[in-house]
């Protein structure tokens, strides 16, 4: 049972990476309700955004001649090159409207920079450059995170990751995400969590 120690992390849940959006994530819809009283069960809730600028790196329409979900070298690193997605004030980056969660603390945007795509909320894709979340919680008390939503082998998987990393008991909430699975992806992150301590619940089992 989630105390006051414990934080829940609502990642990506916007109309773009729903069924029928720019970047949609298959059967992302059906979480999107639970998440409602999943999110009543914490104190302590944050909503992720993802929030790029129409200039982002990560879009392949900003690299003539190239696909998405090719991947692309970049300075810090192989970059996925993505439909064009989650635009600044666009109605596809927009929170799914079936998100019910009044009580969120902040909505942390990330991506915002034109050059560094940023998959984790506390750490962006150049791995260096910190977005100040775990600091925050830290400073609010939190021991232990909670993750779900939204894509479970991208920006799920980075955070819960990088909570991880930055020292939080992690824990991802498996039925309340849902993933892209983009060439093994799904199994690549499950295995990265695994190895890195993060543990697995259920919305049930969050009682
Ligand atoms: C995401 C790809 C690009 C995600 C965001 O929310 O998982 N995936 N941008
Ligand atoms: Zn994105």
């Amino acid at each position: 049972m989630p105390g006051v120690r414990d934080c829940l992390i609502v990642v990506d849940v916007q109309n773009d990476f729903l069924p029928g959006g720019a970047l949609a994530v298959p059967r992302g819809d059906e979480i999107v309700a639970p998440i409602g009283p999943l999110a009543r069960r914490f104190d302590d809730v944050v909503l992720t955004q993802d929030w790029h600028p129409a200039a982002h790196v990560s879009f392949a329409a900003n690299h003539p001649g190239r696909a998405p979900f090719g991947t692309l070298d970049l300075p810090y690193g192989p970059q996925v090159l993505w439909p064009t997605h989650c635009v600044q004030g666009s109605a596809g980056a927009a929170l799914a409207a079936g998100l019910e969660v009044p009580h969120a603390f902040l909505i942390l945007r990330k991506g915002c920079d034109p050059a560094i795509d940023s998959y984790s909320a506390f750490r962006e894709a150049d791995r260096t450059t910190d977005t100040g979340l775990a600091a925050l919680l830290k400073a609010r008390g939190i021991e232990r995170v909670y993750v779900c939503g939204l894509a479970t082998d991208f920006c799920v998987a980075w955070t819960a990751l990088d909570a991880r990393a930055a020292g939080f008991a992690t824990v991802l909430v498996e039925d309340a995400c849902r993933a892209i699975d983009l060439d093994g992806s799904l199994a690549a992150a499950r295995a990265a969590l695994e190895a890195a301590g993060v543990t697995f619940t259920t919305i049930a089992e969050v009682a």
